[in-house]
């Protein structure tokens, strides 16, 4: 079975980041979904079934650490397979479903984004500065929305290297007319004095309330802890993890080494070993509260954000399980 040249693109758009932002690529999955659907031109919907499997499978591996593209492509699969185990099912509705759910994601998610900034604004206080790490769109929507109050910010963000996702940031705010510093990853602690907060997203929260963002989170997290300033996390509930529930690992995605040097020095200094991971792990001790568009919680409360959200997928996971340990 084909997979349509627009899908295609969207993976490749994933995987070299050209679409990136753990909120984005869950959007732009969801949209893949709607387009792979409508471009089937079979009849079956058995086959259609498998055709949609496929392409949900070349989504999830696009980039491997944000959560919320496995949990944005599930939410739809999951929809479309109940759906079709009806007896009255058909392929038109299979694929009225499949549009139907990924819509609703990404409508879900554009609102959950507003709820955030509405909830996490509130915590900012008239005169703070706040340093923001990276590029995350629920972030900046707390920082945005308190603006917005009329409340006077100031803003810090890192350049992020090797990407740069902070220049995005740091343009983003000027032209709100939110006054922004730029400063090298490596000067955070230097800084850290002049910061009554710290805000940043996530690409995944783990079951024990750990996050996994943009490599130099956890860093930052520490020069925080030591200058005693509170940690926020922006995240939607479609970036919780139900696999680590069960103990699962998150996967850091490490990406090529010519993000970090130019091609020539790898070839001059061939005994250089570079390593460019793209994210790290903030510990929950070190986190203060995380955003979610159902309300502020403790890290250590997320799995009750898991259980809420994925109580029927955690069935599941367990009665595989058992199943399982049964047959060994
Ligand atoms: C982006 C990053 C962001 C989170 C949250 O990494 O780490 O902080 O994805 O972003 P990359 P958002 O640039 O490698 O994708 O709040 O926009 O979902």
């Amino acid at each position: 079975m084909k997979i349509p040249h627009e899908v295609l693109k969207i993976i490749e758009d994933i995987r070299t980041m050209r679409v990136r932002g753990a909120g984005k690529i869950a959007r732009t999955a969801a949209k893949a979904l709607i387009i792979a659907s409508e471009e089937y031109r079979g009849t079956s919907l058995k086959e259609y079934l498998t055709y949609m499997e496929l392409i949900a499978e070349r989504l999830k591996n696009a980039r491997p650490t944000a959560v919320s593209l496995p949990n944005a492509v599930n939410y739809v699969l999951s929809r479309l397979k109940k759906a079709s185990m009806e007896p009255s099912s058909t392929l038109n509705k299979a694929k009225f479903i499949v549009r139907e759910s990924a819509n609703d994601f990404i409508k879900r998610s554009f609102e959950a984004i507003k709820k955030i900034g509405e909830i996490g604004s509130k915590r900012i206080s008239d005169g703070e500065v706040i340093l923001t790490h990276c590029n995350s769109t629920a972030a900046l929507s707390v920082i945005i929305t308190a603006h917005h109050q009329g409340k006077h910010i100031e803003v810090f963000a890192t350049e992020t290297r090797p990407k740069f996702q902070g220049h995005i940031t740091a343009k983003i705010l000027a032209k709100e007319g939110i006054p922004i510093t730029l400063i090298p990853d490596s000067a955070v602690r230097y800084f850290m004095k002049d910061i009554d907060k710290v805000i940043v997203g996530a690409d995944t929260v783990t079951a024990n309330g750990a996050v996994v963002n943009k490599v130099g989170t956890s860093l930052i997290a520490l020069a925080a802890h030591e200058a005693r300033v509170r940690v926020f996390v922006a995240a939607e509930t479609y970036k919780f993890s139900p696999a680590t529930v069960l103990g699962e690992l998150v996967m850091i995605e490490e990406r090529d080494p010519t993000e970090v040097v130019p091609p020539e020095y790898l070839y001059e200094n061939s005994e250089v070993i570079v390593r460019n991971p793209a994210f790290d792990v903030t510990p929950p001790e070190y986190i203060d509260a995380i955003i979610t568009e159902k309300g502020i919680i403790p890290p250590q409360a997320a799995i009750l954000i898991l259980e809420e959200e994925y109580g029927w997928v955690l069935k599941d996971y367990f009665i595989k399980e058992l199943n399982f340990a049964e047959e060994s």
